[in-house]
């Protein structure tokens, strides 16, 4: 079994710091906090912008400059969202433009909790088809089964290339649940070599997260996933929860990945991934 890379999910296009105060609000703190996640064992810092006012953005300067301000702070792999609820999909794609080594690709339209997250299908493929110009590597969101073979008709068309990085997301009101037996499932189907992951969204991060690794995936957490450590007891910040999911893994006896094997496993363009 390959070590598990571990992501930290640091911001999301839900929760703000007026929902957890140790969430990071501007772009400064969002480099802090990438730092503080990667000296506890996060390779991989997956990011949803905030603006200097704190609030959220798809503004193309504001992507750029938090690139470069992660790159300078150290040297975990910077992973851009291109989802988000509340921006068009036109808007959100630009986002590959700043050039971070890995960017989501969200394959399918759907509901997610009270809002519709909308992936259109043909700028969704001009996206996968920019990324692989631009050497961006995708991280492909699976919420439900159908959106995997939405993935596997992108790999057959050209617009998404081996080695796959996936991540099962679980527990969005709309998406599928939290469910050993869809997750069985789900990593059954998977083209041979894939690296996958679950995203364990609120009450399924704990267990979902922990039955992954279990299976030999990746794992990821922090803020966009879960406010809490447990029910009632809010998380401190970001690099609390990686701290607590580098304790799993190695409870498992599974070290975590560094940089340079994701790099080298996932294939990423060596000139996006920087070197602080
Ligand atoms: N919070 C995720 C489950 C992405 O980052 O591309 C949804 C999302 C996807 O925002
Ligand atoms: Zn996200």
């Amino acid at each position: 079994m390959p070590n598990p890379i571990i992501t930290a999910a640091l911001t999301g296009p839900v929760a703000t710091k007026a929902d957890n105060p140790g969430m990071p609000g501007t772009v400064a703190e969002i480099a802090a906090d990438a730092r503080a996640a990667y000296d506890a064992g996060a390779a991989v810092i997956h990011i949803h912008l905030r603006d200097d006012d704190g609030n959220m953005t798809v503004d193309l300067d504001v992507a750029r400059r938090t690139v470069e301000a992660v790159r300078a702070t150290c040297p975990g792999i910077v992973q851009l969202s291109t989802g988000g609820l509340a921006f068009t999909y036109e808007d959100r794609m630009k986002m590959v433009e700043a050039k971070p080594a890995m960017a989501t690709l969200n394959p399918c339209t759907m509901t997610f909790g009270a809002e519709e997250f909308r992936n259109p299908p043909k700028p969704m493929m001009q996206l996968a088809a920019r990324m692989i110009e631009l050497g961006v590597k995708p991280e492909v969101e699976i919420y439900d089964s159908g959106h995997l073979e939405m993935m596997l008709y992108l790999v057959h068309k050209g617009l998404l290339l081996a080695p796959l990085q996936v991540s099962f997301v679980m527990g969005v009101r709309g998406g599928m649940k939290g469910d050993p037996a869809l997750l069985a499932y789900l990593v059954r189907e998977l083209p041979e070599g894939t690296s996958w992951q679950v995203i364990g969204v609120a009450g399924a991060n704990l267990p979902m997260t922990t039955i992954g690794l279990a299976m030999g995936g990746n794992a990821r957490t922090g803020m966009e996933d879960t406010l809490t450590l447990e029910k009632g007891v809010p998380a401190a910040s970001n690099a609390q929860l990686v701290e607590r999911l580098v304790r799993i893994a190695r409870s498992l006896q599974r070290e975590p990945a560094t940089v340079a094997e994701v790099v080298e496993r996932l294939k990423l363009s060596p000139e996006l991934v920087g070197s602080a």
